[in-house]
């Protein structure tokens, strides 16, 4: 008898529908015993070993797919997959976003640069001739697995002694708010569903093509635009989310 069936015998209950007995036998097998990348039993198997027909079991196993438990390898198998980590869309750091998930956010500082700005950089920010930026680029983690490739693009004058120190596993938005009592109270986010090239997918972890959440965010200060980012969030790892109500 396997772990899972000893689990599944402990939990049946009479009269409850087979489709419904072996899906919350294989969500709390893989809540409690499974990790990410832990390979799930076929439907032949779970279909022989629960005394089911094999439509039942793969209804049960494409449901999981749907609803991200589990994914399907074609050629190898079934395995837990990493839930998604579901974002509202608001003007909140990815710090915060991880925090309130239980996850540490994390950092690795690419580049950091100040710089004259490239003329499209300019013109998103609105800035005047002369104007410098710091141009920061860093691979967020959380909980150390690198999720987001971030570029920002910050108007240098309204946080002149930033440094890269300061951004060390760190958030800008808190250095922004310590330092310079700046908080974001608006500004826009245009997505598009982008493929990563080979140098961010390496930096990522992932494949060269896979899907990537392409954000683009221009955050303002009493009016100012102050930060211009291009982020590339992992598809596999993340969903945006938004409240939405009727246009009256
Ligand atoms: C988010 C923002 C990014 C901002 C960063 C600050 C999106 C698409 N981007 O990732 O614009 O610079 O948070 O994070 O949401 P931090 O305060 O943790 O450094």
């Amino acid at each position: 008898m396997t772990e899972l069936t000893r689990a599944a015998t402990r939990s049946a209950r009479p009269g409850e529908p087979k489709y419904q007995w072996l899906k919350s036998v294989l969500i709390e097998h893989i809540d409690s015993s499974l990790t990410v990348g832990d390979p799930i039993p076929s439907e032949r198997d779970l279909a022989a070993e629960f005394g089911m027909s094999r439509m039942t079991a793969r209804r049960v196993l494409s449901d999981l797919v749907e609803e991200g438990r589990i994914e399907r390898k074609v050629g190898l198998g079934t395995f837990v997959s990493s839930p998604s980590i579901r974002l509202p869309i608001t003007l909140t750091s990815f710090t915060h976003d991880m925090t309130v998930r239980g996850m540490q956010a994390g950092s690795r500082i690419l580049e950091f640069v100040r710089e004259t700005p490239q003329p499209i950089i300019k013109q998103q920010l609105d800035l005047a001739p002369g104007a410098e930026i710091f141009r920061i680029v860093r691979l967020r983690l959380a909980d150390g697995e690198p999720m987001a490739l971030e570029r920002v693009h910050l108007d240098a004058s309204v946080a002149p002694k930033l440094t890269a120190a300061d951004l060390e596993d760190a958030s800008l938005y808190d250095f922004l708010w310590r330092s310079e009592s700046i908080v974001f109270a608006s500004g826009t986010q245009t997505i598009q569903a982008k493929n990563l090239d080979a140098e961010s997918a390496k930096l990522l972890g992932a494949e060269q093509g896979d899907a990537v959440l392409h954000l683009t965010r221009t955050s303002t200060w009493h009016g100012r635009k102050v930060e211009y980012t291009v982020s590339a969030y992992r598809a596999d790892r993340y969903e945006l989310s938004t409240e939405i109500s009727s246009p009256q």
